[in-house]
């Protein structure tokens, strides 16, 4: 949001300095007047409410900020655990205490097929999941995908197995299609913005 009012001030009163604009945070509920110069002009007084997107809402939650800065930017890694905050957001951990469980784990089940589990909360809607599967570590082959233009479950490269929600976290569960009973199988997840 820019500029005032000719002739008037205008500003918020929560942040408001002087007759300009100072923004501590651009999301949430901001009381607004709108004033003219002499005693006897009209004064109004709203609220302005503008929603963070879930990335910014979350940024702010953990470390009081909505600037892709360190330690809060999205490639930072200020518990030193490994993982990016935006990896952090993207599987419903925390950014801010190393992270010893909660990362996708790979599994071989009784069919000697390769299987990936992940966490996915249910807020996180700006994100795009995919996993993905390679017999070589050079070609990928894209298969369950997740976002919020929409889920394939299961295509010629992945079966989603399961899908779970508790406490609003998702627990989905994606096999490969190809045995590793015919060569080495590699599966891994691949998370963009969007
Ligand atoms: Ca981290
Ligand atoms: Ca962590």
């Amino acid at each position: 949001m820019a500029g005032g009012q000719r002739g008037g001030r205008a500003g918020f009163i929560a942040g408001a300095s002087g007759d300009g604009w100072r923004i501590e945070r651009d999301f949430g509920a901001f009381p607004v007047t709108l004033s003219g110069e002499t005693a006897t002009a009209e004064q109004w007084s709203t609220h302005l409410t503008v929603s963070p997107t879930p990335d910014r809402a979350w940024r702010f939650t953990n470390f009081g900020t909505n600037v892709n800065v360190a330690p809060a930017a999205n490639d930072a890694d200020p518990d030193g655990d490994g993982l990016w905050n935006e990896l952090e957001y993207a599987l419903g951990m925390d950014p801010n205490t190393a992270s010893p469980s909660g990362r996708p784990v790979l599994a071989l089940d009784a069919g000697g097929f390769l299987t990936l589990t992940f966490s996915r909360p249910v807020g996180v809607t700006d994100l795009t999941y995919r996993v993905e599967v390679s017999g070589d570590l050079t070609i990928w082959d894209t298969g369950s995908t997740y976002s919020a233009t929409g889920d394939v479950l299961s295509n010629e490269f992945t079966t989603q197995l399961s899908r779970t929600t508790v406490n609003g976290v998702e627990t989905i569960v994606v096999r490969d299609n190809q045995t590793t009973t015919a060569g080495r199988r590699f599966m891994r997840l691949k998370v963009t913005n969007p």
